[in-house]
């Protein structure tokens, strides 16, 4: 669980996840991984009980905790959502007081559960200790000072993301904010202007200048951030893990180590494509602005891939279309003539949800989510999900635009949403994903299904262009969003975990910033960057706090869940031109999956869905297979790999 509204993006208590390793080894069903290996134990731990434990101890314990959770989460969040979508001196100060005490009263419960270790314990009961442990994912130190210092840099560092925006005569004249006319336009722009610009524009100096603007928003976070990073630790250590990165990598179903290789394992599945892909984009790149400013062989620039952080490039697609006007359709464009608005899109992407046979959002969810930016306040924008105190009060924080982009992004906070639906019945500790890439990976799954045939289902385009080549532009678009965001998933939290561990100290954090980026990636600075700079802080996980290698994951799983959930709507066919919209037996398969939770270990609820009990990259790769075998032709002659 993680205290701030989780996954930053997800809220509920247990967002991020917390799978973890149980003290002394709770028992475990068969089938199930081996018990994880604990970060190393800290021996200055206090333990509160009197006399020996027992089992009906510790089930009074998990009871009460559930109790509190609910009451303190129920706050927090509360809190949390009034200052993400108001951000104001007072409502900082609020949101800190509250994860404060939700803070204190973690580290609290998880030292004390230490008293059941070893105990033979009802597998509900162990479950539920083993997913505490790993709860605390911003864990404050016991001072109390320090503890009020680590809440409020943890606000404060939001708080900033939320508020950024660059002032520039250069950009007078483009990206207008909404509301502002021609003649007051100062040049200032918040991250959702600068953001259209380097989307939009084609000018390198004009990119750059968006590019550049948007990272001296996270400048002042570098001292903040240090200090964080410190405090965290502390906190880590007096709750028996040796840094925050081991809470962190802890929480699914086995070891640190083994979780890196697994990682790892699921990496060099996907790299080649990866590569195929880089390979491809960049010799368009370079012919468009030229070698001087493209390398043939190198990175690429990172302002010039359509994404303020270059992690999915789809906004490209019309620049390195594969077959030019074959059948790809426009969807921004359908919806605008259409008259989409945001309502409507949130109303279609729901639909595909009721489809499969599951529930209607609540009414209050349309009351009480905010789908659009308000022009006289500042909020945090960045996309989230939410159940109020474990209540059923789902919501969703967004500033939604009409296009593609936006509609894929409410397919996946509706993922978070109907996860919360279903398993609403749970305990607390179980309230989060099987893992927290199950969470990410729901509503990403949906969006797969948006295909071409669903849309002329639903009345968005008039017809299915069939040919090799418009399914080769499908697969473009396709993998432009998800082949592309690999690499960039991995690597956030490489970042962090290698500075958590002091493995980066913070004189390097920069420069190892962009060494991760080119490795992965292949992606590179336009201009020099330097230590002055703090560019992690300029995506807004990094001062969200929120984990991200759950993305990465989700990025696999979706294309498993997706083979999977055709495979039960009987589909034959290539995977990619697959939808299961209206299949009620693979809404079954789902629903079966959502509702366990966290209750039994990942590869239960992976089996739930699909029979399968590993997460593994073959469906992605099938799905892209067409492609990827295009991108090796097209690719011919060139040196791919930078
Ligand atoms: O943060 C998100 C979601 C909220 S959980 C909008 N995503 C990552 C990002 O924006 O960087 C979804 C894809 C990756
Ligand atoms: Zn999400």
């Amino acid at each position: 669980m993680t205290l701030r509204r989780g996954i930053g993006l997800v809220t509920s208590l247990f967002t991020a996840a917390v799978l973890a390793s149980a003290c002394g080894g709770p028992p475990m069903e068969p089938d199930t991984p081996p018990p994880p290996v604990s970060a190393p134990i800290n021996e200055d731990i206090i333990e509160d009980g009197q006399g020996a434990a027992t089992p009906e101890e510790a089930r009074r314990f998990v009871e009460q905790v559930d109790k509190d959770l609910r009451e303190l989460m129920g706050n927090a969040e509360r809190v949390a959502w009034v200052k993400m979508t108001y951000i104001t001196h007072d409502t900082e100060i609020l949101e800190a007081n509250a994860q404060e005490q939700v803070m204190e009263y973690l580290s609290r419960k998880i030292k004390e559960a230490r008293r059941f270790e070893g105990l033979d314990l009802p597998p509900d009961v162990a479950r539920q200790l083993y997913l505490l442990k790993f709860s605390a994912e911003l864990p404050a130190p016991n001072d109390d000072a320090k503890r009020k210092e680590f809440a409020s840099i943890v606000t404060k560092l939001d708080s900033i993301y939320g508020k950024g925006e660059y002032c520039s005569k250069k950009l007078v004249g483009h990206a207008l904010p909404k509301g502002k006319s021609k003649k007051d336009d100062d040049g200032c722009r918040s991250l959702e202007e600068l953001s259209k610009i380097i989307a939009e524009s084609r000018d390198y100096d004009l990119l750059l200048e968006a590019w550049k603007g948007w990272r001296t928003i996270s400048k002042p976070m570098r001292p903040m951030y240090q200090r964080f990073v410190e405090l965290g630790n502390e906190g880590a250590k007096e709750i028996g893990f040796s840094d925050m990165g081991a809470i962190w990598k802890g929480h699914y179903d086995m070891s640190n180590q083994e979780f890196v290789a697994e990682m790892d394992r699921l990496y060099a599945q996907v790299k080649p494509l990866y590569e195929q892909l880089h390979c491809y984009v960049r010799a368009q790149l370079s012919a468009k602005y030229g070698k001087d400013k493209v390398s043939p062989t190198g990175g690429i620039p990172a302002h010039l891939l359509g994404n303020m952080w270059a992690q999915e490039w789809e906004a490209l697609y019309k620049d390195v279309e594969p077959y030019p006007g074959k059948g790809q359709p426009d969807l921004t464009a359908a919806m605008k003539k259409q008259k989409y608005d945001h309502t409507k899109m949130v109303k279609l992407a729901e639909g595909f949800f009721t489809s499969l046979g599951m529930k209607p959002l609540p009414q209050t969810f349309w009351e009480r989510s905010l789908f659009l930016k308000p022009a006289d306040r500042d909020v945090v924008c960045h996309a989230s999900a939410w159940d109020v105190g474990m209540s059923g009060d789902l919501r969703i924080k967004m500033c939604i635009k009409v296009d593609y982009e936006d509609l894929v992004t409410i397919h996946h906070e509706l993922g978070h949403d109907y996860y919360f639906m279903y398993y609403h019945d749970q305990p607390a500790l179980f309230q989060q994903g099987a893992n927290d890439g199950f969470h990410e990976g729901i509503g990403d799954t949906l969006a797969l299904g948006v295909t071409p045939a669903y849309l002329k289902q639903i009345g968005l385009i008039d017809k299915v262009q069939e040919s090799k080549e418009a399914d080769i532009n499908l697969l473009m678009s396709r993998a432009l969003e998800g082949v592309a965001f690999l690499p960039f998933g991995k690597m956030i939290d490489q970042w962090r975990w290698d500075v958590f561990s002091g493995k980066v100290p913070p004189s390097q954090y920069n420069a190892y910033w962009w060494k991760l980026r080119k490795d992965f990636q292949g992606v590179i600075p336009p201009v020099e960057r330097t230590e002055e700079d703090f560019d992690p802080g300029a995506k807004y996980h990094i001062p969200g706090n929120t984990p991200y290698i759950r993305y990465y994951i989700a990025r696999i799983l979706q294309y498993q869940f997706l083979r999977a959930l055709c495979r039960e709507a009987g589909f034959q066919g290539p995977l990619y031109q697959c939808t299961f919209y209206g299949n009620k037996a693979a809404g079954e398969k789902m629903m079966a999956m959502l509702k366990l939770g966290a209750s039994k270990p990942w590869p239960e609820a992976l089996k739930a869905i699909s029979g399968e009990t590993k997460m593994d990259a073959s469906a992605i790769l099938d799905y892209y297979a067409p492609l990827m075998k295009w991108l090796e032709e097209k690719n011919k002659g060139q040196k791919c790999g930078w």
